[in-house]
Order: structure tokens, then sequence, then C-alpha cells
């Protein structure tokens, strides 16, 4: 029977080959992905920051237990499918300028496509100028940001106030999300919705992009 603290702990330890036979034999039992992602992963990388923030750990500590992460991610992502015929809409996903910080945003973008949208997933250290372009050239209405460091925070504004320079803003619905934002910084900066978790972002899309097709 799969162990999902020791998934946790391997995540946690940084040993990427464990965390990656441990979520596929969870796999193999039939576990809900999500469950594997509630229980162990995101907890795991929780406790990574907690121990960042104690100075127990340092950078090595966080690239090598994301690269855990990631590992158990990849895996994880294309079961996340979610067979509701909801309407599509294509989503520009990124973490926004100066960020480098891309696991929440590839769950949000796994999501997203579990969900029916159509994404575009930008990466990280994205411009404003990218989500402009991916508007314009590509059609898509949904800009969604991700930002983990108060100090990239400001980009999300920056991003929101470029697409209204451009012209655009009344063509797009721009959802944000990431550790340190929260509700009331997205309605300060003028975002149209925020959620604080993947499936969440999920919900707020599809609610957006009804409301723009009503
Ligand atoms: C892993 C990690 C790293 C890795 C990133 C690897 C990678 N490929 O992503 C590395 C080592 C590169 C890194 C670097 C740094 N990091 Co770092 N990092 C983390 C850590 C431990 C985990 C982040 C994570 O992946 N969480 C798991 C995911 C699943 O959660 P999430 O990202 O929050 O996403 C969820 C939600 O927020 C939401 N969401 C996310 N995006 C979006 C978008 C939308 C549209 C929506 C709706 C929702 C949504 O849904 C997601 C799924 O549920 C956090 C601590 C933490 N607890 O957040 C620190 C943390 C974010 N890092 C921190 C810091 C300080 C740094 C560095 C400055 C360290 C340094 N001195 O160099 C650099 C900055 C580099 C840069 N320019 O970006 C601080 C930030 C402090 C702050 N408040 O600004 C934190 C909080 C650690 C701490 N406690 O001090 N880091």
């Amino acid at each position: 029977m799969a162990d999902l603290n020791l998934l946790h702990d391997a995540i946690l330890k940084g040993n990427a080959p464990l965390a990656k036979s441990l979520t596929e034999e969870a796999l193999r039992e039939n576990l809900d992905p999500k469950l594997v992602l509630d229980r162990a992963m995101i907890p795991a990388m929780d406790e990574v920051g907690r121990l960042f923030e104690a100075n127990e750990y340092f950078v090595p500590e966080l690239l090598i237990s994301a690269r855990a992460m990631k590992a158990a991610l990849e895996l994880i992502k294309p079961l996340l499918a979610d067979c509701g015929a909801e309407p599509v809409a294509k989503v520009a996903i990124g973490t926004v300028k100066g960020d480098l910080h891309d696991i929440g945003k590839n769950l949000v973008s796994a999501m997203l496509e579990g969900g029916g949208f159509e994404v575009i997933d930008l990466g990280v250290d994205v411009p404003p100028e990218r989500f402009i372009q991916t508007v314009q050239e590509m059609g898509a209405t949904i800009v969604a940001l991700s930002a983990l460091l108060t100090t990239t925070m400001p980009a999300m504004k920056t991003t929101i106030e470029s697409l209204q320079q451009a012209g655009i803003r009344d063509r797009v619905k721009v959802i944000i999300g990431g550790a340190p934002v929260t509700r009331r910084y997205a309605e300060e900066i003028g975002a149209d919705g925020y959620s604080d978790n993947a499936n969440g972002a999920v919900s707020v899309a599809r609610e957006l992009s009804r409301a723009k097709a009503a």
C-alpha cells in the first residue's frame, strides 16, 4: 500500500527518484491523484518553505525539493483531467516578470487543461509584452498571472496596466494567484479573479468565461 508520508518525506528531502517511484506506486493503486497532491506533495512544499524561513533549509535544498516535486508532478499532471464538457476558452498563463517559481503555475496550468481550457503556458519571468502579444496574436481571453515573491507582486499590477495601455483590457479576464497574493490585493489591482489553489483557479476561470459568454 502506497505510503503518502513516505512521498511527503521524499519531496522534503529532495529525493526525486524515490518521489517518482512512490507516486507511481500510489497511482498504480488507483489513489486519487488530487488526494496524493493535497495530502503529500503540497504539504511537503509548504514544509520546505517553513524550513527555509527558519533558516534550516537554504536555496540548494529548495532546488532539490522542487526537483523532486516536479518529478512527482509530471506523473500526476496528465491525470488531473476532468471530463466536464465545459465551454473552452484560451488561457495565457505565466509567472510574472522577475519571478522564477513555476510549480504552482504548472499545477494551475495542468488543472485548467484538465478542465477543458486551452492553455498557452508562457513560462516564468514573463514580461507584460508577452501577455499582450499572446492576447493579440493567439486570441487568449483569460490571462492567468502567478507570483510567489512579494517583490514581484507589483509586476501583476504592471501587467494589468499594460493590457489597459494596449487597449485590450476589456477583451480579457485576468486571474491571479500565488502564495503571497490575496483576494484583497486582486481587488486592489483590478484583477477579475483570484484563487489560492489550482482547483479554485479552474472554477474562477469557468465563472469568468461563462460571464463573458453571457
Ligand atoms: C520551491 C521554491 C523555490 C524554488 C523554485 C523552483 C521552481 N521551479 O518553482 C527556487 C529555489 C528556484 C526558489 C528561489 C527563490 N525563492 Co523560493 N520558494 C520555494 C518554496 C519553498 C515553494 C514554492 C512552491 O513551489 N510551492 C508549492 C506550490 C504548489 O504552491 P504555490 O506556488 O503557492 O501555488 C499554489 C497557489 O498559490 C495557487 N497559485 C499559484 N499560481 C497561481 C496563479 C493563478 C492564476 C491562480 C488562480 C492560483 C495560483 O495555486 C497553486 C496550487 O495550489 C516557497 C515557500 C512556499 N511555501 O511558498 C519559497 C518562497 C516563495 N521563495 C522565497 C524566496 C525568498 C526565494 C528567493 C528570493 C531565494 C533567494 N534568496 O534566492 C529565490 C527567488 C528566485 C526568483 N527570482 O524567483 C520566499 C518568498 C518570500 C516572499 N514573501 O517574497 C518563499 C515564500 C520562502 C520563504 N518562506 O521565505 N524558490
